[in-house]
Parts: structure tokens; C-alpha cells; sequence
């Protein structure tokens, strides 16, 4: 078999973003543009030369050619091992899973999470160092530079190899294992919940729903919601993934799980509902015609870690995004546990996660996970609540009522402004952040500004520090005004804006979040000239 090194032209724009590389398909099947990408990958980690490599992606469009074309330069780049999910799948956090499980030198994933697929769809690459979770910035700058100067690629002249099948085969001095892409993951699940309570549940008649929209969440969820916990065969919908996600837009969210939220929201409507996304990390929690922000959802698991096993007594310390609600901050002062406050983006846990700093960390972007992996985990926290409402014998509402009256409730919302231009996002920023100064100790909603600033983060245990990770304006009575443009969408800029307040007594409130919120809502808009700078009168998607 024939090595070929192939003269190559660097391109400019493969810096990652919050989650690896992310593009439109069409960018990623012009070769070199992979080639390049997985190059300076092969050349910055030294350590996959004669190591261990994991492999797969969410099943997106493309997923397939891009696995032969790594395989294939993993091969000329002298990877010993790698391990790949069978069909090219596995969910992210699976994906971790086995990075931790079978000490690999790391993982590449290919997804662009809840972003379409498709043919005019996204696509996505990401690495994932030994500890399972996506590379620190230190590493992703680095692959970055070398896109910057690569002037050839390293591939192995071979034909396509079977992906379909637990097979192994040996190509030149690299074995290449086909392997199951739930079985680990399943096990990992049962080594931390308590399924026999779960699956009593079950059996007495409590119902759920399971929307895996078309994604890799499907598989996993079938064996273990139906198989292992006996759920009845159609608790999971939308079970098989599809190159194109059906159509659809895998993002768990009130506005794309259109499926699921009908059923939820309807008559008759189960115990339990929850989507996960594209690749498997996200989720979203409902309950008989109820919703639980995701921000509610991590303090929900934190303050109930005792109720499971692979959390009980273990509970030092948790972590959230900067723009996620401060929900989890009033659970950790309650408990008298650490609490850290990082930038958006998974890869910011992952050393307070290694330094067993932390157990549980989560974000208002639907994520949420602990220290089982280094990823975040969709069907993870679906089998947390299980758990939980397995033991308490409530129902989500319940749950979530009592947790406002002992905690207080923090009203939260994100206001999504998609494909808006980028100059017009940068100037919109750039025009909040020049009145931050004169914005402390003013009285504006009816609260006085405690602090107005541009978020940075020193990583408490390597030093590092990230700057410009969002501007914030903070309240006196603990209400927040963030605002931030998103590092995972392939045109355009999206703008989020974060609005949340905090009720001690959440029973002396009326109405909904969005009135709650109304005052602060029309504040932000009219700090950053929202309407005037971006043409825009409401937002896209509202969470
Ligand atoms: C990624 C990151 C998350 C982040 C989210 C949204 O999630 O892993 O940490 O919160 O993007 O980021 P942004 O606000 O910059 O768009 P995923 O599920 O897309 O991998």
C-alpha cells in the first residue's frame, strides 16, 4: 500500500470555534479543505503517531466519506489503533466514553451538533484529547496556526473499508476495529443509575417520550429506554438517523421538537418527555405540559445527587456558563460546595472536571453532564431525571415547584437573533461595550447596575485566561443583561441575548417568563439599538 504525500494550499479559515471546525457541507467536500483540517491535526498531536485514535460522527450527510478519507490518513500518519463506531456512529459523549475508557491519545468527532445536515446542511470536525473531552483552546490555536502553513497531506492509497460490520482490518501497520457504539456507553449508564428503580417505574405504568429527532441519539435510546428499562416500544420517536435528520432541525429546543412538544403539551400527555440533538449531547427536559429551562434542570441534579448512585456523597463542587441562569449558584451556597462561573463552550469544564473540582457542570444551551465523561450528555441527564422521579415519586412539575419554593425561581430567557450581518453584530457589540463604564450605579428596570463588563475567565487551574466571552450587565437585586454572538453557526453572526431576574418568593409572581422578563427585555434592546442596528423586531428562536 502507497503513502502519498499531497502538495496542499493552506486555507485561512480554519480557526475552530466554541465546538471544533464548523462549515457548510458544499466547503467540506472540496478537497483539500477535510484533508488539510486532519493534517495539522496528524502534525500537532504528536502522540497519535504509534497511539490510539477514536472515531465517528453523528451520521450527518458526508459522514461516511469523511471517516474513510481519516482512516485513510491515519494510516500515512503512523496511528497504531484506531476505533471506529460501527456505520461511522457515535454520539458525542459516547464518543468520550470510550476515548476515557480505552486510554486512547484521543478522538475525532464529526458532527455539527444541532446545526442541519443534509446536502446543504452543516458539517463539523472536532478533536477531543485523552481525557475524553474537546481540546482546550491551547490545542485547537495550535491546529489552527498549522491549517496556516500545511503544504502537504499525508494519505494511504487503499480502497473504502467495511464500516458496517464488528469486524477488524489491518492496514499497512494500523489496525482499524470496528466496534459497537452503544454497548459501552449502555454500561456506563447502568454503572451510574439506579435501573432497577427506573425500571419499577416503568412497569407501574409511568410514560415517557424520547424524541431522538432523527439523530444518533436514536439507537442508544432504543436499547436502553426500551430495551434495558422496558419503556414500550414507540417511547422513542424519530428513532432512526438519517443522513438529512428527516428534514428537520436536530436542536432539542420548544421550537424545533415540534413532535414532541405537541404530545407534551397535549392531552393525554406522558411523564416525561426529552429530545437530544444531532450528536447526542444536548437535552431537553418536559413534563406534562411543563418545560424545564436547562439552567433549572442543572440545579434540579445537583440538589438531588443524593437520590442517585453514582452521585451520592460525592457532590463537592459544580460549574456553569457564564450566560446560564445562577439556578445551580443557590443550590452550591445551600450545600456549601464550590461554584464556578466559565465561558460558553464544554471545553471549559474539562480541567475543573480532571482536577476533581467539580462533579456536575451545565449550560443554559441545553447541556448538562458530570464527571462520567468530558462531553456533555443528552440521554445521560433524560436517565438522571428517570432517576429522580423513579425515587421522589412526583411529577416534573412538582419537582420543579419545590425546588422554586426552597431555592427561589430564576426567571430566564435567550433571545436568538440568527443570521443577522456581521458587521452589524460587531457593531452592535462594540456599541454595548463603549456605554458599560457609565452604566454601573445607574437605577435602570427598576434595579441599580452593580457591574457592567466584558467577561473573562481565568481558568483556576492551569492560569490560562480567555478574554471577551460575552458583555454583562449585573443588578443589584441579582437581574442579568448578557449579551454575546455565537461561535457555532456557519453564516452570518447569531446575537444571544440572556435576560434573567430572581424571585426569592417566586409565589409573589404573576405571569409568564416572557412578561416577567418584559422590562429588562425592552432595556437590552434599547442599550444596544437592537432594532435600528440589525433591521430585526423580534427575535428567531426564543428559549
Ligand atoms: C456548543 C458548545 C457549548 C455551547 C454551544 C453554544 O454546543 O459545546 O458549550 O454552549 O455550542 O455555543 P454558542 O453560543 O457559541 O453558539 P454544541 O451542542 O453545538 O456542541
Amino acid at each position: 500500500m502507497n503513502i502519498n504525500t499531497v502538495k496542499t494550499t493552506p486555507f485561512t479559515d480554519q480557526r475552530p470555534g466554541t465546538s471544533g471546525l464548523r462549515k457548510k457541507v458544499a466547503v467540506f467536500q472540496q478537497p483539500p479543505y477535510l484533508h488539510n483540517f486532519v493534517q495539522a491535526i496528524f502534525d500537532t498531536q504528536v502522540s497519535l503517531k504509534g497511539g490510539t485514535l477514536v472515531l465517528g460522527g453523528d451520521g450527518r450527510y458526508y459522514n461516511r466519506e469523511a471517516i474513510q478519507v481519516i482512516i485513510k490518513m491515519a494510516a500515512a500518519n503512523g496511528v497504531a489503533r484506531v476505533l471506529v463506531g460501527r456505520g461511522g456512529l457515535l454520539s458525542t459523549p459516547a464518543a468520550s466514553a470510550m476515548i476515557r475508557k480505552y486510554e486512547t491519545q484521543g478522538g475525532i468527532i464529526l458532527s455539527a451538533s444541532h446545526n442541519p445536515g443534509g446536502p446543504d446542511g452543516d458539517f463539523g470536525i472536532k478533536f477531543n484529547t485523552p481525557n475524553g473531552g474537546p481540546a482546550a483552546e491551547g490545542v485547537t490555536e495550535a491546529i489552527f496556526e498549522h491549517t496556516k502553513t500545511l503544504h502537504e497531506y499525508r494519505i494511504m492509497e487503499l480502497p473504502d473499508i467495511d464500516i458496517d460490520h464488528l469486524t477488524e482490518h489491518t492496514i499497512g501497520t494500523m489496525r482499524v476495529e470496528v466496534i459497537d457504539p452503544v454497548a459501552d456507553y449502555a454500561e456506563l449508564m447502568e454503572q451510574l443509575f439506579d435501573f432497577a428503580a427506573m425500571r419499577a417505574l416503568i412497569q407501574g405504568g409511568f410514560r415517557l417520550c424520547f424524541d431522538a429527532m432523527h439523530a444518533i441519539t436514536g439507537p442508544y435510546a432504543h436499547e436502553i429506554l426500551e430495551r434495558r428499562l422496558g419503556a414500550p416500544a414507540g417511547s422513542v420517536i424519530n428513532g432512526e438517523p438519517k443522513q438529512d435528520f428527516g428534514g428537520g432541525h436536530p436542536d432539542p429546543n420548544l421550537t424545533y421538537a415540534e413532535e414532541l412538544v405537541a404530545q407534551m403539551f397535549g392531552a393525554d400527555a406522558p411523564d416525561l418527555g426529552a429530545a437530544s440533538d444531532g450528536d447526542g449531547d444536548r437535552n431537553m427536559i418536559l413534563g406534562a405540559n411543563f418545560f424545564v429551562t436547562p439552567s433549572d434542570s442543572l440545579a434540579v441534579l445537583a440538589a438531588n445527587a443524593e437520590l442517585v448512585p453514582g452521585y451520592r456523597g460525592r457532590l463537592n463542587g459544580v460549574a456553569r456558563s457564564m450566560p446560564t441562569s445562577c439556578a445551580v449558584d443557590k443550590v452550591a451556597e445551600k450545600l456549601e460546595i464550590a461554584c464556578f462561573e466559565t465561558p460558553t463552550g464544554w471545553k471549559f469544564f474539562g480541567n475543573l472536571l480532571d482536577a476533581g473540582r467539580i462533579v456536575f457542570c451545565g449550560e443554559e444551551s441545553f447541556g448538562s453532564g458530570s464527571d462520567h465523561v468530558r462531553e456533555k450528555d443528552g440521554l445521560w441527564a433524560v436517565l438522571y431525571w428517570l432517576n429522580i422521579l423513579a425515587v421522589r415519586q412526583q411529577s416534573v412539575a412538582e419537582i420543579m415547584k419545590a425546588h422554586w419554593a426552597e431555592y427561589g425561581r430564576n426567571y430566564y430567557t435567550r433571545h436568538d437573533y440568527e443570521g443577522i450581518g456581521l458587521e452589524a453584530a460587531r457593531g452592535l457589540m462594540a456599541h454595548v461595550e463603549s456605554q458599560l463604564p457609565q452604566l454601573v450605579g445607574r437605577e435602570l428596570a427598576g434595579s441599580t447596575v452593580s457591574y457592567a463588563d466584558n467577561f473573562s475567565y481565568r481558568d483556576p487551574v492551569d492560569g490560562s485566561v480567555s478574554r471577551n466571552q460575552g458583555l454583562r450587565i449585573g443588578f443589584a437585586d441579582g437581574s442579568r443583561i448578557i449579551y454575546r454572538l455565537s461561535g457555532t453557526g456557519t453564516e452570518g453572526a447569531t446575537l444571544r441575548l440572556y435576560i434573567e431576574h430572581y424571585e426569592a418568593d417566586p409565589g409573589r409572581v404573576r405571569g409568564e417568563t416572557q412578561q416577567v422578563l418584559a422590562g429588562l427585555i425592552t432595556l437590552a434592546a434599547e442599550i444596544a439599538e437592537l432594532r435600528e442596528r440589525t433591521g430585526r423586531s423580534a427575535p428567531t428562536v426564543i428559549t
